[in-house]
This record gives C-alpha cells, sequence and structure tokens, in this order.
C-alpha cells in the first residue's frame, strides 16, 4: 500500500472514532417515519472565505468525584468579533465530537474534508446566520487522554457531560466573550447563577456527531433547562435497563418522555436532527425519532408545530465532512 493511503487510513481511523463500536441493534415497535431530504451544498464551502473568524483555545476547570483538572475546549469566534466591544451579544452554539475524537474534530477535520470554521465564514459573510460563537470541548478528560477511555466509559462521560456544561463551562466560557449571559451579570465579576443560565437558554444551542449525538440527547433528557435548541448528528439513544441490557426504542422513547415531563420546559425545545443513507447510525437514528414519535408525545413530529425534525442526506456517511454539511441547513433554524 502506498505511504500516503496508509496515512489516510490512519487518519480515517482517528476521526471515525475506530475505538468506539456501535451497540448492537436493540428492537423498534414503532411505526417506520419518513425523513426530509438534505439537499447539496454550495461548492464554494470548500473554500475559504474572504473574512474569516478565529479559533482559540479556552482552558477551564473542572471538577468530578472528587478530582479537579484542567480542560480544553475550541472557541470560534465569527469575523469582526471585538472583546472590547462588551454590548454585543451573541448566540453560542456548543458541538461535541464523536468516539476516539477531540475538541479540534468539527472545525479544522483534514483540509480535504469540509471544514466547520469555512462553513461558519462563508454563511456568516452571506448573511444566512447571525454572527455567533461556537465551542467545541470533549467529553473524555483531554484531548491526548482518549485511548485510556473505554466504550462504557465513554458512555458515562456523554451522559453525565451536562453537568459539566452547566457547572464548569457555561459559567467560564459564556462570561469570558460577549454573549447574553454575559451581558446580563450585574458586574463582568458577578457570580453565574442557576436562573442566569436558565434564563439565557434560548441563546443556547448543543449539538454533536455520533457519540457527540449521545451526549447531545442526553443534554436534552438531563438539563432542558440550560439549551432550547439540540442538533444530533448521526447518533441515537442509548439507555439501559435490567442487567444493563440495551432498552428497545420504545422503553427509551418512554423514558425519555418521562424524564422531560418533569421539566418546566417541556414544551419549548427544539431538535434538528440529520444523519445519511450510507452512515452506520442511519437505522438507529431513524428508529429513535419513529419512536419518538410513537410513544413520547412531549416530542412532535411531521406537524404544523413540530419540535422534532429529521433529515437524511442520500449517500451520506459517518465523518465530518459530510455531517458539516447538515450544519449548512440546521444553523438557519436556530434562535427563532
Ligand atoms: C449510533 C451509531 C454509532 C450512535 C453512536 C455511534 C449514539 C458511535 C459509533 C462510534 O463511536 O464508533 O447510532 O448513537
Amino acid at each position: 500500500m502506498k505511504k500516503t493511503k496508509l496515512i489516510l487510513l490512519a487518519l480515517m481511523a482517528v476521526f471515525v472514532g475506530a475505538s468506539a463500536q456501535p451497540l448492537p441493534d436493540a428492537p423498534s415497535e414503532a411505526p417506520d417515519i419518513t425523513p426530509a431530504d438534505i439537499p447539496a451544498v454550495p461548492q464554494k464551502l470548500w473554500t475559504k472565505a474572504e473574512k474569516q473568524g478565529t479559533i482559540e483555545v479556552f482552558s477551564y476547570d473542572v471538577t468530578r468525584d472528587g478530582r479537579t483538572w484542567r480542560k480544553n475546549a475550541r472557541v470560534y469566534l465569527p469575523y469582526g468579533y471585538n472583546a472590547a466591544d462588551t454590548k454585543a451579544q451573541y448566540n453560542v452554539l456548543y458541538l461535541m465530537h464523536g468516539g476516539g475524537d477531540n475538541s479540534r474534530s468539527f472545525l479544522t477535520p483534514p483540509q480535504d474534508w469540509l471544514r466547520l470554521c469555512d462553513v461558519l465564514d462563508h454563511m456568516i459573510a452571506d448573511k444566512l446566520i447571525d454572527p455567533l460563537i461556537v465551542v467545541t470541548p470533549t467529553f473524555y478528560d483531554d484531548d491526548e487522554n482518549i485511548g485510556a477511555n473505554s466504550m462504557q466509559n465513554a458512555i458515562d462521560l456523554t451522559m453525565n457531560f451536562h453537568k459539566e456544561l452547566r457547572a464548569c463551562l457555561i459559567p467560564t466560557v459564556e462570561k469570558k466573550y460577549n454573549t447574553f449571559l454575559r451581558a446580563a451579570l450585574s458586574t463582568p465579576e458577578a457570580a453565574v447563577s442557576d436562573d442566569l443560565i436558565t434564563s439565557t437558554r434560548t441563546h443556547r444551542a448543543f449539538g454533536g456527531f455520533s457519540m457527540g449525538s449521545l451526549t447531545t440527547w442526553y443534554q436534552l433528557i438531563g438539563d432542558c433547562a440550560a439549551v432550547k435548541y439540540y442538533i444530533p448528528l448521526s447518533g441515537d439513544i442509548w439507555h439501559f435497563g435490567e442487567g444493563g441490557k440495551r432498552d428497545s426504542y420504545k422503553d427509551v422513547a418512554l423514558w425519555v418522555n418521562a424524564e422531560l415531563e418533569k421539566s418546566p420546559y417541556k414544551n419549548d425545545f427544539m431538535v434538528f436532527g440529520y444523519t445519511g443513507t450510507d452512515d452506520l447510525a442511519a437505522k438507529p437514528q431513524r428508529n429513535i425519532v419513529a419512536a419518538l414519535n410513537a410513544f413520547a408525545p412531549v416530542f412532535r413530529f411531521g406537524k404544523p408545530d413540530a419540535n422534532l425534525f429529521f433529515s437524511m442526506r442520500q449517500g451520506g456517511r459517518h465523518f465530518y465532512g459530510d455531517v458539516n454539511q447538515y450544519l449548512y441547513f440546521a444553523l438557519p433554524l436556530l434562535w427563532k
């Protein structure tokens, strides 16, 4: 095999999360649903825009299980972002990577894959979306230590990430940058209360790819009060009942509904799901959306007042080059 091909394969292994395999499929008792089609995106997204945003490293402390350590996220700041303009208020999108990947995977995957930083630059320049801040954290302990995490550990980390988001990430990152949360503080140094996080939830979105999609669903289920908009990309919901056995899609949907019923925001969230027909998550994600449609009344699918949307790209595969295209269609739907 040619050396370049070997390097490419090695890169693919890192980026598609070869360290983690999806769990065996669970039974689905729901009638099938019809996903919407995902059209092609403009070719210019594969080129650099004239006006480009910047990407910074943002470090924050996480305390879990009696231990504190420093974690890094990447932050995309749109072209024209001026730190000194503290009156400016930007919406914030959090995006979680997939299994085996890291905080760089979304914004700057390999050059020949569509890069989210370029998609954002073009969409903002073309006024398809308002300038926004994008934060790409990691559910792992850090970007370098991913191999040490087993699949079960990764599932636990995705399940619990919403706690880190509320306790550690939102209060620091949204206080540093010019966000709606920061603007609502009485002084720049004031403590961030839970109420403030909740009252700014309409300016916050959470999305993710694969295991990051799992993180996204768990964010909705675990802390819908912190975030209004959700973008699960190529991943379904894993929940485990008796004996650690994976629940059927119907049982998962019933559990999700019961959890969301407890939230005062059960009527105030939006989910925009996307995947591709050649994606290994195509069937599981279709199954979970069908089950939520059939068995979880807090979700409304295919209705005029829908809060659950699901689209599939013909031929779309399980990698950032494709899911970054789906964000071209998801982002204009946020903050409405
Ligand atoms: C899914 C399909 C695949 C999913 C996750 C994966 C959470 C993850 C695969 C991997 O990390 O290799 O439906 O849902």
